[in-house]
């Protein structure tokens, strides 16, 4: 691929919103300059021109890829006389992903991430622990369901930051695995060879990092969780850990009667816990735990309408932010794939919570705030170079369609205002990841491609 240019009248730049932005964009993807009031360039005349303001792509920081597949599915009432929770919803999870081969998972991955990329995800964090076959049995390659993954995000064009989950019991205190879990299953060698090899396959893709995911305290022994960070970060000391945290009441109740201590708690006194971290649906946390949280740089991974739909409860916000702590956004089940619908019921959330308007504004506009803050966190908890306009950071960007309904007579952070609340009907028309257009007026290239590989999958899944 040969360098290209790109000229924008408006661009959201880590200081700020700026005007005639010439992007140069070398040949490995990468941000080679960014150049403000740029009008008087000499590339500034050949260089096409955006067809409205440019933003920073969005990291999507948590994605289970095939349950884009059941989305829609559990969404009536169960068995009679049992309540419907996350823990019923879990069960029928497990039932579809005893069911899914290699193929399907490429499939469907795939079309999650084209639908991504339509809606301004320009980077995916991977949570991935569907790793064996049905029958519970390694592959021949053990890696295969990983590199399926990996294949759809190359085959689609997002950013990967794949994170191998380590998965070894049932419940708190060794609590013996559920059949359903068996595709889940390793022992520390086999996790960390599984990591070896993916890290040293990708090593040289820049759309590619890996990092780990000990699934969460229910799921991991003490000693499991600490050799696996160790091993993790004798490889890569940078590398990105990311565990489910608190996300049910139920959770925090085991964790007490397991330890004393409820997970947020437990974790923060027996790990190191710092920027490399990211604590998915962090949701249950004593005003104490939120400011420690905040306090160790890690990233809260909120995912607010799977946390909404699987009736998980609220998060912490306005504590969280008033502590200076950082956050990132991710799709999680996929019932919705957007980002500005994360955003939006992030402040939804408290402003039902608490009765008032603009809770998370910081004083000045909320969207902008928002997303420019799951910007930076979604880049730390995927630990990529994205998420903002500099020299030496990918090419990942949103052209916002000047000309969209709600985005008329609108500039700057009145701009992201409209996205994230008023965005209903997308707004996003050009999408490039790592330097390549891949979404043009609204239209992902290879859309109809992937789409028939989807309908086949879902088809043979009898969805
Ligand atoms: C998951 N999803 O791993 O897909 C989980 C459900 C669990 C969410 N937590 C399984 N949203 O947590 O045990
Ligand atoms: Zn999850």
């Amino acid at each position: 691929m040969a360098g290209s240019t790109l000229f924008a009248e408006q661009a959201l730049l880590p200081e700020g919103w700026a005007s005639d932005v010439l992007f140069e964009i070398g040949a490995d993807g990468d941000l080679a300059a960014v150049v403000p009031d740029a009008a008087a360039h000499p590339a500034r005349r050949t260089a096409p021109v955006a067809a409205g303001p440019v933003i920073p792509g969005m990291p999507n920081l948590h994605s289970h890829a095939f349950q884009r597949a059941m989305a829609g599915l559990t969404e009536r009432a169960g068995k009679a006389g049992d309540e419907d929770s996350f823990w019923t919803w879990r069960q029928l999870m497990y039932a579809f992903a005893g069911r899914i081969a290699p193929g399907e998972v490429e499939a469907i991955a795939a079309q999650a991430y084209v639908e991504m990329l339509k809606a301004g995800y320009t980077a995916v964090g991977e949570f991935h622990y569907l790793h064996h076959d049905l029958d519970g049995r390694a592959y021949a390659n053990p890696a295969e369901m990983s590199e399926r993954i990996i294949a759809a995000a190359h085959a689609a064009g997002i950013g990967i930051t794949h994170l191998p989950v380590l998965y070894a019991q049932g419940g708190f205190g060794g609590e013996p695995p559920r059949p359903g879990q068996r595709r889940f299953l390793h022992d520390l060698d086999g996790f960390l060879g599984l990591v070896d090899a993916l890290s040293q396959r990708h090593a040289r893709d820049p759309q590619v990092r890996v990092g780990i995911a000990p699934h969460s305290l229910r799921a991991v022994t003490p000693e499991l969780l600490a050799g696996a960070v160790r091993g993790l970060h004798a490889r890569d000391r940078d590398a990105p850990v990311h565990i489910h945290i608190a996300e049910q009441t139920k959770e925090v109740d085991d964790c007490l009667a397991w330890s004393g201590k409820r997970p947020v708690q437990w974790l923060l006194d027996t790990m190191q816990v710092d920027r490399r971290w990211c604590l998915v649906h962090a949701t249950h946390m004593t005003g104490d735990e939120t400011k420690r949280v905040a306090a160790s740089g890690a990233v809260a991974g909120l995912c607010p309408t799977t946390e909404a739909n699987l009736g998980d409860g609220i998060f912490p916000a306005t504590d969280f932010l008033a502590a200076g702590g950082r956050f990132g956004i991710g799709s999680d089940s996929h019932i919705s794939v957007s980002p500005v619908e994360e955003l939006r019921w992030l402040e939804y959330g408290q402003r039902l919570l608490h009765r008032r308007r603009n809770v998370l504004s910081g004083g000045g506009s909320v969207g902008a705030r928002l997303y420019r803050a799951a910007l930076a966190g979604g880049a730390q908890a995927l630990a990529r170079p994205i998420g903002r306009f500099a020299t030496g950071a990918r090419a990942d960007l949103l052209v916002i369609d000047k000309n969209a309904p709600c985005m008329l007579g609108k500039t700057g952070d009145a701009l992201l205002d409209a996205f994230v609340f008023a965005g209903n009907v997308n707004p996003v028309r050009d999408v490039m990841v790592g330097g390549k257009w891949l979404v043009q007026e609204r239209h992902y290239l290879a859309e109809e491609a992937v789409f028939a590989r989807f309908r086949s999958a879902i088809a043979t899944l009898g969805a």
